[in-house]
């Protein structure tokens, strides 16, 4: 109750901070993209991470003035670095099924769209499987509306809920990323192993691109890469950062 009253607060304030992690190209190595992360930059509390307040945020449908916030900064910061001859990168927020199931998603969105500068950003919105399993036909309809702005889908932490091959075929989805849990133990564990080979092969016969979360070791990009994974992202090539530092990132990395 303390932190929902602080978070209404921390809105008002605007206590929230984006931090970008890069995605790179695992051929090339070449930062194609990256994921935007909130942060609360609490007054007393220092740095209160995600996993903290976002559930707290759905609950109490927090997470749409918070999620309006992070999809306008991240734009926002997208056409910044474009007027600072940054590459065009794909942009990836994640966004809650709360979000999804509010009307107010579609006109968010539009709005964004409408701005100058806009065509030049890849916007993807990073949904789990949770979003998908809970839709109805509405749902659906609402992701191709949005789809129709030019704006892709990528299926976030793949594998860890009730993964089901007639999602990816029936939603808009164009990307998935394959959950941290398995790359972590793909060296260590077989099972893991054959599940994200499974998993790359299975969405590249569906014409889906497919991005590894949590990669960590040389060898777990190695392992990946031979795979034909397309993306990878991870605290070996970066953690999150700062906007600034993450600008850094990508023109030391060309
Ligand atoms: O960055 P970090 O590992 O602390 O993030 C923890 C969790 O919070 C992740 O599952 C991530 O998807 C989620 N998260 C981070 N930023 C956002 C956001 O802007 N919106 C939503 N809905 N979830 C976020
Ligand atoms: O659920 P989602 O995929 O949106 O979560 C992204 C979260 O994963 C971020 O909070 C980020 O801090 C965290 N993360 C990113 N790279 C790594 C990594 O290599 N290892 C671990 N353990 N966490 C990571
Ligand atoms: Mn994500
Ligand atoms: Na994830």
């Amino acid at each position: 109750v303390q932190l929902e009253a602080e978070l209404r607060v921390a809105i008002e304030r605007r206590e929230f901070v984006l931090y970008y992690q890069p995605i790179i190209d695992a051929g090339s190595g070449h930062v194609t993209g990256a994921e935007a992360l909130v942060r609360w930059q609490h007054p007393l509390r220092g740095r209160v991470s995600p996993d903290e307040f976002i559930a707290i945020a759905e609950d109490t449908g927090m997470i749409v003035p918070i999620g309006a916030w992070v999809l306008d900064e991240a734009l926002r910061q997208a056409n910044e670095w474009l007027a600072q001859g940054l590459p065009e990168l794909r942009l990836a927020v994640n966004v809650s099924g709360v979000q999804f199931r509010e009307q107010g998603l579609l006109e968010l969105i539009a709005q964004a769209a409408r701005k100058p500068g806009f065509e030049r950003i890849q916007l993807v919105l990073e949904i789990t499987e949770s979003v998908l399993m809970q839709s109805s036909d509405a749902t659906e309809a609402l992701m191709r509306e949005i789809g129709k702005l030019g704006i892709n889908y990528s299926l976030d932490d793949f594998g860890t809920g009730y993964s089901s091959l007639s999602y990816l075929k029936r939603f808009p989805v164009d990307h998935v990323k394959i959950d941290r849990s398995f790359v972590s133990d793909c060296l260590d564990d077989v099972n893991d192993a054959l599940l994200v080979e499974a998993i790359i092969n299975m969405a590249h016969s569906l014409g889906l691109n497919v991005t590894a979360e949590g990669v960590e070791t040389e060898s777990q990009r190695e392992f990946l890469s031979a795979r034909r994974c397309d993306f990878l992202q991870g605290y070996l090539i970066s953690p999150p950062l700062p906007a600034d530092e993450f600008r850094s990132f990508v023109l030391r990395s060309r």
